[in-house]
């Protein structure tokens, strides 16, 4: 089913179930080269939520400040690449919610366990803000956070489960959003854990 959230803001529930398998596999192959890690932001806080990239860009925060970087600051090598069973199904979901041609050039992978949030942010380190962001969601449920332009605006909060794929662009692309903290729980295929791929046109 496809839900408008907002404007250029489309919720296609369930949309990346038939695949999740796969795509946890690539997930898994992926991060035995870039492993998760908790980064730390600007301010020097830790984050709750672990993190990997894979594509030409990932995305890191230090004491530098938020960036899109070619190489892994851990092993300074490359990133993987980015497997073509995520750059397929985000370019479908995209296609689905009216954005031809999108092409993802970073992929963020986003690990919660429970108690793992993430704050309202916006979503403003590319370099180009014409081309959408697509989210998908794989393993426990949980609360997304889903505000305005102004961080004071008061969140829309819509649930989230496995295989649901937002896609938003358009006047909702710097809108403010987050996850409220991780419920703990069990899935069947992710334990205690939820997986979040966020893809980007970074460059
Ligand atoms: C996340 N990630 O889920 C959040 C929100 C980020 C970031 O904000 O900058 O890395 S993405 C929201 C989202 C994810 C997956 C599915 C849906 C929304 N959805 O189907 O609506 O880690
Ligand atoms: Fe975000």
């Amino acid at each position: 089913t496809r839900i408008a959230i907002a404007p250029g803001a489309v919720l296609l529930r369930k949309f990346a179930e038939h695949m999740a398998t796969p795509m946890l596999a690539a997930i898994g192959q992926v991060i035995t080269q870039a492993p998760m890690r908790h980064m730390y932001t600007p301010g020097g806080r830790r984050m709750s939520v672990a993190m990997s990239n894979c594509g030409t860009y990932g995305w890191v925060t230090d004491q530098r400040g938020y960036r899109y970087t070619r190489t892994d600051p851990v092993s300074g090598k490359a990133w993987p690449p980015m497997p073509d069973v995520f750059r397929e199904m985000a370019r479908k979901a995209a296609e689905q919610a009216g954005y031809s041609d999108f092409n993802p050039d970073a992929c963020l992978i986003n690990r919660y366990m429970p108690g793992s949030r993430m704050a309202l942010h916006q979503d403003k380190d590319e370099h180009d803000f014409s081309a959408p962001i697509v989210s998908m969601s794989f393993g426990l449920d949980a609360t997304f956070l889903f505000g305005g332009p102004r961080r004071t605006d008061r969140p829309q909060r819509i649930p989230l489960g496995h295989g649901d794929v937002l896609v938003w662009g358009g006047p909702s692309r710097l809108h403010y959003h987050g996850i409220t903290p991780l419920a703990s729980g069990n899935h069947a295929l992710t334990g205690d854990r939820r997986i979040n791929l966020t893809l980007r046109r970074a460059r």
